[in-house]
């Protein structure tokens, strides 16, 4: 008998990091596989089942799950963020969305052998939308999951495609087969906001420099941001991603009215982080010098975005506004993190 796991892909990044604490802190903990191209860090090492140094690019590897385990959940994090992916386009692509088809193709022969749909998770990113100019942005209402969705960006693209070829999968793959396949892909997928974490710090994203401006701060280092001031975009404390990842893959099938769905929690500008960072690290310089290219991307993101579809769907609501993820998560658990 194959061995009945979650598989995280990519899970040595800042979501995954999360992701692992939390399903070992759960009562009933799942058997969970890792598999990342930079193997595990030690100590989340420590709470998992087993750890495959590889990439998603290696079909061989993924053939070789296939005999091993019984997946019933597969969380596909992996992938090359947006700065990392316009200095690598055709890698990123090759990374995001051949990864990602490799991993949908497993999921799909996982599924024939158990005779029951796999579950696939999949965080996609505000990086999604592509608003025209900046007197749209500053109008714009929160934009639903269907609106302005012509991202600039190849990782943008990449997510949106994968968005579409997430639905294929679930309900549309081998639709001219004379026998259509009973079981599949169970595919869900959440519209991340920049994220911040009080523990892992991001790389290679265009949102990453709220998170940096926090843990420069922490170390008592001066921060340069590479947006202007007034940039503003959704953000989201880790704990409520890790939070909207786990409730979208426990919702029932039959709530889910889409494959996509954003969640949402505090709208911010870069002042505005900045403002708070140096409330609590006081005398943190902070200076600006945009970068044309990187302030483009993130001046391309809507200011906010809707979640009334997961609110509505699987009863999503953020649990840290902006005042409890400073107060409560991001300075605290930053203070215990560098121990200032
Ligand atoms: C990035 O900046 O690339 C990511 C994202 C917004 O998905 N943090």
């Amino acid at each position: 008998m194959r061995k009945k796991v979650i598989l995280i892909t990519g899970a040595n990044g800042e979501v995954g990091h999360g992701l692992i604490e939390q399903m070992h802190a759960l009562e009933d903990k799942p058997n969970v596989v890792v598999l990342d191209i930079r193997g595990m860090d030690e100590e989340k090492s420590k709470l998992i089942d087993t750890c495959i140094v590889g990439d998603i690019l290696d079909t061989d590897l993924l053939d070789n799950l296939m005999s091993e385990y019984e997946i019933d959940t597969i969380y596909h994090l992996a992938a090359l963020l947006s700065t990392h992916s316009e200095f690598r386009p055709e890698a990123a692509h090759r990374v995001n969305v051949q990864g990602t088809v490799n991993l949908l193709q497993l999921a799909i022969e996982q599924a024939r052998w158990r005779a029951k749909p796999v579950k696939f998770i999949f965080p996609s990113s505000i990086a999604v939308y592509g608003v025209p100019d900046l007197e749209t942005k500053a109008i714009l209402a929160p934009v639903t999951e269907d609106q302005y969705t012509m991202p600039t960006t190849m990782y943008g693209c990449n997510k949106l495609y994968c968005e579409h070829l997430g639905r294929y999968y679930t309900s549309h793959y081998r639709q001219l087969a004379v026998t259509p396949e009973p079981h599949g892909v169970d595919f869900r997928s959440v519209r991340f906001p920049g994220l911040i974490s009080a523990i892992t710090m991001p790389s290679g994203g265009t949102s990453d420099y709220a998170p940096e401006m926090l843990h420069a701060a922490a170390q008592g280092l001066p921060y340069t941001s590479f947006v202007r001031p007034d940039t503003t975009i959704p953000f989201m404390a880790m704990p409520d991603a890790i939070k909207a990842l786990l409730m979208l893959a426990d919702a029932p099938r039959e709530k889910l009215t889409q494959a996509v769905y954003n969640v949402s929690s505090f709208s911010l500008s870069a002042a505005e982080v900045a403002e708070l960072v140096q409330k609590s690290f006081p005398g943190t310089e902070i200076t600006y010098e945009p970068s044309s290219g990187r302030q483009n991307i993130v001046d391309s993101w809507p200011a906010d975005i809707d979640d009334s579809a997961a609110r509505r769907d699987w009863n999503w609501s953020a649990e840290y506004d902006v005042n409890r993820a400073f107060n409560e998560y991001l300075i605290p658990m930053i203070r215990q993190h560098y121990q200032t």
